[in-house]
C-alpha cells in the first residue's frame, strides 16, 4: 500500500532530489534545463504567480501551449503554489476552452503566446490571461522576481493538484479531480513496478500534456526518476524517429497507430537507444506488438489508462507480456469483469472492467459520477475478458459492441484481422443499422501511400481470417480516420455517417 505523509506539495517533491548538473528537459535544438535550472525557473514562476499575479491556494490555474519545457516549469510552480493546474490541449477550440473553464471555474491562464488567440477569442468572464514566450514587456517570463528559493505552499495529501478533461470519444467534457498524492501514486505504481526507469534514461513521446498519458510519461515518471524528458512539440511519427535517433532516447511513450506508422520508416533511423516502448491510449493489436519486435527487438509494453485514474492501471512488461492482452493489474491496482449489475464474472466470459487502486474517479459536478463509480469500483467503460491465467484482454469500449443477426461482435476484433493485412495503416468498424439482421459490420481502412484501392482484396483477406459473421458487409477507403485530440477513434462519428 502506498503511504504520503499527510501534508505533501507534490510539485517540492518531484523537484527535490537529483543534483543540479542533472539533465531534466531537453529540447531538439539542442538545449538541455538541468535540475538546478529547472528548479530556479519554477521558484522564480512561482513567485510570480504568488506576487503579481495575485494566485492564491485553490485558485484554478488554465495552462494551455505546446509541449515545452515552459508549459511543464509552469504546470509545477502552480502546484508548487498551492493553485490547481487545469491542463488543457492546444488544438481545443474557442467554445471548447469556454466550457471547461465554466466547468472548472478557471480565474486564471497561463498560455504560450503561440496559443492565446483561441483563448482569447473564447471571451471567458473574469479570466486573466498572462502569455509566455512573447516579446511583450509583461510576458510572464520577464517579470521581476526574486531569485530566490520559493517556499512550497503547505498543500495537503489530499487537496486538489489537478482538473484534467475527458471528453472520452463523445459528450460534454467532464472535468476529473486529482489529488497531490494521485501524481506521486502514478510514479509509484505503474512507473516504479511496471516501466522502472533509470536515472540516466531519456524520455520522449506524442500525448501532450494536457493529456494525463504525456503528463505522466513526459513530467512525471521522469522527475520522479530523477531522469530527463525531451519535449517535442511537434511528435507526429515522423518527427519521433528522427528525435529518438538523434537524442539517444531510451524511453518512448506514444500510440498503436505511431508504433504502426514508425514501423514503415524504421531503416532509416538508429533507434538502438530505446529500451522501454509503452502503448496506451488505445488496444495494440497483437501484430502490431510482434512486427515492432521483429524489427526492434522489444517488447512495446501495453497499458491501458483514463484521464479519470490519471494514469496506466493495467499493464505488463518483458517477460510478463503476453501479446494480445493489455496485462495484469499493475502492484497497486486490483481489476476484476463484472456484469451490468456489478457481480464479477467468471474467467474467459466477457463484461464491463472494473478497477479500484491508489487513485479514483471524482467528477467535477457531473452526475455521470454515478454511472463511472460503482460499489467502489471505477467502470471504465471497456469490455474486456479475464483469461483463465489472469491476463486481461481487451474486447472493445462497451458502447462499441455490434449486435447482428444475434452475434456478438467486437469491432476491434475485426480492425485487428484488417491491420494485419500489409497495405492498412488504420481500421475502423461499426455497426450500421440493419432491418434483418440489426445491424451489420461495415469496416473503414486507411490504406499505406501507394497500395492499390483493392477493396475486394480486402474482403478476400478478411475472410481468411474471420468467421464469415464477422466479415464487413461493406468496406470503405478513407485518406484519415476521425479522432478526438487525443488520438483516439471517434467510432461514434463513422456510426453516425452510416
Ligand atoms: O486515456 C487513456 O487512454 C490513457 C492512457 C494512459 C494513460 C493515461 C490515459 C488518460
Amino acid at each position: 500500500e502506498l503511504r504520503y505523509p499527510e501534508r505533501l506539495n507534490c510539485a517540492a517533491e518531484l523537484l527535490a532530489g537529483p543534483p543540479d548538473d542533472r539533465p531534466a528537459f531537453r529540447t531538439p535544438d539542442g538545449a538541455v534545463w538541468t535540475y538546478g535550472e529547472l528548479r530556479a525557473r519554477v521558484d522564480r514562476l512561482a513567485h510570480v504567480l504568488g506576487g503579481e499575479l495575485g494566485v492564491v491556494r485553490g485558485n484554478r490555474v488554465l495552462l494551455r501551449g505546446p509541449t515545452t519545457p515552459w508549459l511543464a516549469a509552469c504546470w509545477l510552480a502552480v502546484l508548487k503554489a498551492g493553485a490547481v493546474a487545469v491542463t488543457v490541449l492546444a488544438q481545443q477550440r474557442p467554445h471548447e476552452l469556454r466550457t471547461m473553464c465554466g466547468i472548472a471555474r478557471v480565474e486564471h491562464a497561463l498560455c504560450d503566446v503561440r496559443a492565446v488567440d483561441d483563448l482569447v477569442k473564447a471571451d471567458i468572464p473574469g479570466l486573466r490571461i498572462t502569455t509566455y514566450g512573447g516579446d511583450a514587456p509583461d510576458d510572464l517570463l520577464r517579470r521581476p522576481a526574486p531569485d530566490t528559493p520559493y517556499r512550497a505552499v503547505d498543500t495537503a495529501a489530499d487537496d486538489v493538484a489537478l482538473i484534467a478533461f475527458t471528453s472520452g470519444t463523445t459528450g460534454r467534457p467532464k472535468g476529473c479531480l486529482h489529488f497531490h498524492r494521485d501524481v506521486l501514486a502514478i510514479a509509484d505504481t505503474f512507473s516504479k513496478h511496471v516501466l522502472k526507469p533509470r536515472s540516466e534514461d531519456v524520455f520522449t513521446g506524442s500525448p501532450p500534456l494536457g493529456f494525463t498519458f504525456g503528463l505522466g510519461g513526459l513530467v512525471v515518471f521522469p522527475l520522479r526518476a530523477g531522469a530527463s524528458a525531451l519535449l517535442l512539440e511537434q511528435a507526429h511519427p515522423r518527427q519521433l524517429l528522427p528525435a529518438i535517433a538523434e537524442h539517444r532516447v531510451s524511453v518512448l511513450f506514444t500510440a498503436p497507430t505511431a508504433y504502426r506508422a514508425m514501423l514503415g520508416e524504421l531503416d532509416a533511423y538508429d533507434v538502438s537507444s530505446l529500451r522501454r516502448c509503452v502503448s496506451a491510449g488505445e488496444n495494440l493489436p497483437a501484430a502490431t506488438w510482434h512486427a515492432w519486435r521483429e524489427r526492434t527487438g522489444l517488447a512495446i509494453i501495453n497499458g491501458i489508462g483514463a484521464t479519470e485514474l490519471l494514469h496506466i492501471f493495467i499493464s505488463a512488461a518483458d517477460e510478463a507480456a503476453r501479446p494480445g492482452t493489455t496485462g495484469l493489474p499493475v502492484p497497486g491496482w486490483q481489476a476484476r469483469v463484472v456484469g451490468e449489475d456489478g457481480r464479477e464474472l467468471p474467467d474467459g466470459e466477457p463484461g464491463l472492467l472494473a478497477v479500484r487502486g491508489p487513485v479514483g474517479c471524482r467528477y467535477l459536478a457531473d452526475p455521470r459520477q454515478r454511472e463511472y463509480v460503482r460499489d467502489g469500483w471505477n467502470i471504465t467503460g471497456d469490455t474486456y475478458v479475464r483469461e483463465p491465467d489472469g491476463y486481461f484482454r481487451y474486447v472493445a469500449r462497451a458502447d462499441d459492441m455490434i449486435i447482428s443477426a444475434g452475434y456478438n461482435i467486437a469491432g476491434p476484433e475485426v480492425e485487428d484481422a484488417l491491420l494485419r493485412h500489409p497495405d492498412v495503416v488504420e481500421a475502423a468498424v461499426v455497426g450500421r443499422p440493419d432491418e434483418d439482421r440489426g445491424q451489420v459490420v461495415v469496416a473503414y481502412a486507411v490504406l499505406r501511400e501507394g497500395a492499390p484501392q483493392d477493396t475486394e482484396a480486402l474482403r478476400t483477406f478478411l475472410k481468411s481470417e474471420l468467421a464469415p459473421y464477422k466479415c464487413p458487409r461493406e468496406i470503405v477507403l478513407m485518406d484519415a480516420l476521425p479522432r478526438t485530440a487525443t488520438g483516439k477513434l471517434q467510432r461514434f462519428r463513422l456510426r453516425a455517417s452510416e
